[in-house]
C-alpha cells in the first residue's frame, strides 16, 4: 500500500493493534510536553507511579499560562513545576520563555517523532512533520512513564493545497476556511494531512498556524510533510542534525479529499462565539472594534509580528481601540527588538505583554462589557475572554493590525494608502537568536533535589472502584458543542486553582449554572446530560476531574470530543451515548436515572438506563476498548496502572 505520512509515523511507532480506522491502537511516545495549568496534575500523577525518572526521549514542562501573579498560588505552582522537573529529568521552560507550542516548534519538534502534550494545541508541532497529539495530563503522565499511548486509529483526510495566497490573505485564512467547511463537529477520529503544491509556499510558522487551529476542527492532529523549508527552519534553529525528509508516497491513499485553491481565498473572520462561524472580512466591515489582540500560540511568530508592524508603521491606533501584542516566545521577542519591529509596534500605540498565553485564556486584557475584541487566537468561546458578554472575533495578524488603525474590522487590502504587496516582502528571519538559558535542562543526579510544594499544591483526588449500581439525579442538561471552558471555566480567578481540586470544583459549570456545584454536593453527585460534541476544545482534565470530585458518575450525551472522552475514562466517569438521539428530548433536569448491574452492562458496552421519574427506559452505549472498560471498572487510570506496574 502506498502510504501517507500519518500512517508511516504511526506504523514506525505502533505497539499494539491493527491500523484500521476506528480500531484502538497504541503507539510509542518519544516526546511529551505539559504547560503549567495542566502540568501540576500531570506531575502529581507521574509522581504517584513511583518511578525515578521519565522514560521518554524528551519531556518538557512549560510555564506559560498562569504567569500573572496576583497571589501566591501561581508562583507556588511555578516553584513546584521547576523542582519536580529537575527531580524527574524533565526540561523546564521558565515563565517568560514563551508559549509551549511556539517554543516547542522552535526548539524541540523533530520530523518523524511522536509528541503527546497536555494541551489541545499540541498538534502545532506537527507542522514540522511529526505526530503531535493533545491529551489530558493523566495520559501524558502515562507516556512519561513509558506507557504506549492508546488512540483510535484515525481516518486520514488529504487537504490538497494549490495556488498561492494573495498579499493580505494569510495562513490563518486557510484554517478558517477549513473550519467554515468542516465546522467544529466533523473532525473527531480524523487526521488532516496537507499535500499539494501550495504546501511549499507556506513557511513553517504559517504551517504552525494551520496545525495549531486544527484543534478547533476536533481532529486528532494535522500534519505537514518535512521538506526543504522544514530543513531551513531547523537549520536557522541550529537543529538541522535532527531533520529528516518525510513525504507521502506518490499516489498514497487517503480516506477523503478536500481541495483548497489558495489563489481564491479571501481574508476571513470567525464571529462570536465559535471558531467555525466564519465569514469574509469584507462582510464584517461595519463591525466596530474596541480591542485588538495579536498573539497566542496561533499567531505570534516573528513574521506575524513583522507583518503587523509593516501595516502599523507610521500609523497610530484608533482612539477607541486598545491594541495588545504578546510575542510568542522569548526568541521572537528578542528578534523583533533587534530588528526594530518592536519599536514600530510601540510607536503605533501597542501595549506590549509578556510572552505567554495571556488574553487568549482570559488572563488579563478582558474587553469592556459588550465590547468587540478582534483577536488572532484560536478560540472565541463565550466568556473565555473574561468578559461574559465580550464579542470575540478571530482573524489573522494582518486583519488585526489593519482594524486597530481604522477601528472597524478591516481587510488590509482596503487600508487607505497602504501597498498590500509590501506584506509579501516579510520573511522569517534566518538569523535567529538562539539562547536556551531560560530552559532548565535535566541533570543526572537528582537524589538531593527537594520538590517545593506550597499550600496551593493539593493531592490528586482518586475515586474508588466502580459501583454495581450507578445513578442519581440529572444535575444539568446542556445542548450541543459544550466546551470544556463551559464545564470548567478558566480566566485569571479560576486558573490559579488548577492544583487545588477541592477549590476549583466549586466553579464547575459556573458560566451556565452557578448552583451546579452546590446541587451536586447536596445530591451526592449524579449525571449530566449533553448534546453533540460534548467536551470540545481544551484538553483540561479538570473538566473531568472536578466533576468526578463532585460525585458525577456518568455523562449521557449524543457524542463526545476525543480528548474529553479519554479524560472522563481516566477519572472513572462513564461516557454514555444515546442509542436513539430523540431520547435526549425526554429527559429533564432533576429526573432520577439508574443503571443497574452497571459492571455487566459496561463489559457488554450496552446500557439500559431507567428514568425513574418518567418511568421510561433509555438505551445507551459506550464506545470503549477492553482496556478502557478495565480502567472504568478500577475507578480510573491511576488505580488501573498502579495495579499493572
Ligand atoms: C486552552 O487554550 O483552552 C488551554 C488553556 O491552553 C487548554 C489547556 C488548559 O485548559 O489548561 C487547552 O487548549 O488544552
Ligand atoms: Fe495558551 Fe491560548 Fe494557546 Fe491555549 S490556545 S495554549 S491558552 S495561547
Amino acid at each position: 500500500m502506498k502510504e501517507n505520512i500519518t500512517r508511516k509515523i504511526l506504523k514506525s511507532h505502533l505497539v499494539e493493534g491493527n491500523m484500521i480506522a476506528g480500531e484502538e491502537i497504541s503507539i510509542k511516545i518519544d516526546q511529551t510536553l505539559t504547560q503549567d495549568a495542566t502540568g501540576t496534575m500531570a506531575y502529581l500523577s507521574f509522581e504517584a507511579l513511583g518511578l525515578p525518572r521519565v522514560r521518554t526521549e524528551v519531556s518538557v514542562s512549560y510555564i506559560d499560562h498562569n504567569t500573572l501573579q496576583t497571589g501566591f498560588e501561581n508562583a507556588d505552582d511555578h516553584a513546584f513545576l521547576q523542582t519536580i522537573a529537575a527531580k524527574y529529568g524533565i526540561h523546564c521552560s521558565r515563565p517568560g520563555n514563551g508559549i509551549c507550542h511556539q517554543v516547542h516548534s522552535e526548539r524541540f519538534a523533530v520530523p518523524g517523532k511522536t509528541l503527546l502534550g497536555s494541551d489541545s494545541h499540541t498538534p502545532t508541532s506537527s507542522a514540522l512533520g511529526m505526530i503531535a497529539i493533545g491529551a489530558g495530563g493523566m495520559s501524558v503522565a502515562m507516556a512519561m512513564a513509558g506507557q504506549p499511548f492508546p488512540l483510535v486509529m484515525p481516518e486520514v483526510i488529504n487537504v490538497r493545497l494549490t495556488g498561492q495566497l494573495r498579499a493580505g490573505v494569510a495562513a490563518k485564512d486557510i484554517i478558517l476556511e477549513l473550519l467554515r467547511r468542516m465546522t467544529v463537529k466533523n473532525g473527531v477520529g480524523k487526521v488532516i494531512e496537507y499535500t499539494g503544491p501550495g504546501v511549499e509556499t507556506l513557511s513553517i510558522p504559517e504551517r504552525c498556524t494551520i496545525t495549531n487551529m486544527g484543534a478547533e476542527l476536533g481532529v486528532t492532529t494535522s500534519i505537514f510533510p518535512s521538506d526543504k523549508l522544514t530543513y531551513e527552519f531547523m537549520k536557522s534553529q541550529c537543529r538541522e542534525v535532527d531533520w529528516t525528509e518525510l513525504k507521502a508516497d506518490d499516489d498514497a491513499e487517503y480516506d477523503g479529499l478536500i481541495e483548497i485553491n489558495l489563489d481564491e481565498l479571501d481574508a476571513m473572520v470567525a464571529k462570536p462565539h465559535m471558531p467555525d462561524k466564519v465569514i469574509k472580512v469584507k462582510e464584517a466591515s461595519d463591525v466596530k472594534v474596541t480591542q485588538v489582540f495579536i498573539g497566542s500560540c496561533t499567531n505570534s511568530s516573528y513574521s506575524d509580528l513583522a507583518k503587523a508592524a509593516i501595516i502599523l508603521d507610521g500609523k497610530f491606533v484608533h482612539p477607541d481601540v486598545s491594541l495588545c501584542i504578546a510575542p510568542g516566545s522569548r526568541q521572537v521577542f528578542e528578534m523583533i527588538a533587534r530588528d526594530g519591529i518592536l519599536q514600530k509596534l510601540i510607536s503605533a500605540g501597542a501595549r506590549i505583554l509578556e510572552s505567554a498565553c495571556g488574553p487568549c485564556i482570559g488572563i488579563g486584557q478582558s474587553p469592556q462589557s459588550g465590547g468587540v475584541s478582534l483577536r488572532t487566537n484560536n478560540r472565541n468561546f463565550i466568556g473565555r475572554s473574561g468578559t461574559a458578554d465580550g464579542q470575540i472575533y478571530l482573524a489573522s495578524p494582518e486583519v488585526a493590525a489593519a482594524s486597530a488603525i481604522t477601528g472597524v474590522i478591516t481587510d488590509p487590502r482596503d487600508l487607505d494608502g497602504f501597498n498590500v504587496e509590501k506584506l509579501k516582502e516579510v520573511k522569517e528571519s534566518e538569523e535567529r537568536i538562539i539562547d536556551d538559558r531560560m530552559i532548565q535542562a535535566p541533570v543526572e543526579n537528582t537524589e538531593d533535589i527537594v520538590v517545593r510544594r506550597g499550600p496551593n499544591i493539593r493531592p490528586l483526588p482518586v475515586r474508588d472502584e466502580m459501583e454495581d449500581e450507578i445513578g442519581g439525579k440529572v444535575l444539568l442538561k446542556v445542548g450541543d458543542d459544550i466546551t470544556t471552558d463551559d464545564i470548567m471555566p478558566a480566566g485569571s480567578k479560576i486558573l490559579p486553582l488548577r492544583s487545588n481540586v477541592p477549590a476549583i470544583s466549586q466553579y464547575v459549570f459556573n458560566g451556565i449554572d452557578t448552583a451546579f456545584a452546590q446541587r451536586a454536593k447536596e445530591n451526592n453527585g449524579g449525571i449530566v446530560v449533553g448534546g453533540v460534541n460534548y467536551g470540545q476544545g481544551s484538553s483540561r482534565e479538570h473538566a473531568a476531574l472536578a466533576p468526578m470530585y463532585l460525585g458525577v458518575k456518568a455523562i449521557l450525551a449524543k457524542s463526545f470530543a476525543r480528548i474529553h472522552h479519554d479524560n472522563l475514562i481516566n477519572y472513572g466517569i462513564l461516557p454514555l451515548r444515546f442509542k436513539d438521539q430523540s431520547d435526549y428530548d425526554n429527559i429533564s433536569q432533576d429526573d432520577v436515572l439508574v443503571i443497574e448491574n452497571a459492571k455487566d452492562q459496561l463489559r457488554n458496552g450496552e446500557f439500559i438506563i431507567i428514568n425513574k421519574t418518567k418511568n421510561a427506559k433509555i438505551e445507551a452505549y459506550a464506545t470503549l476498548s477492553d482496556r478502557q472498560k478495565d480502567v472504568l471498572l478500577d475507578g480510573g487510570q491511576l488505580n488501573y496502572i498502579k495495579k499493572l506496574l
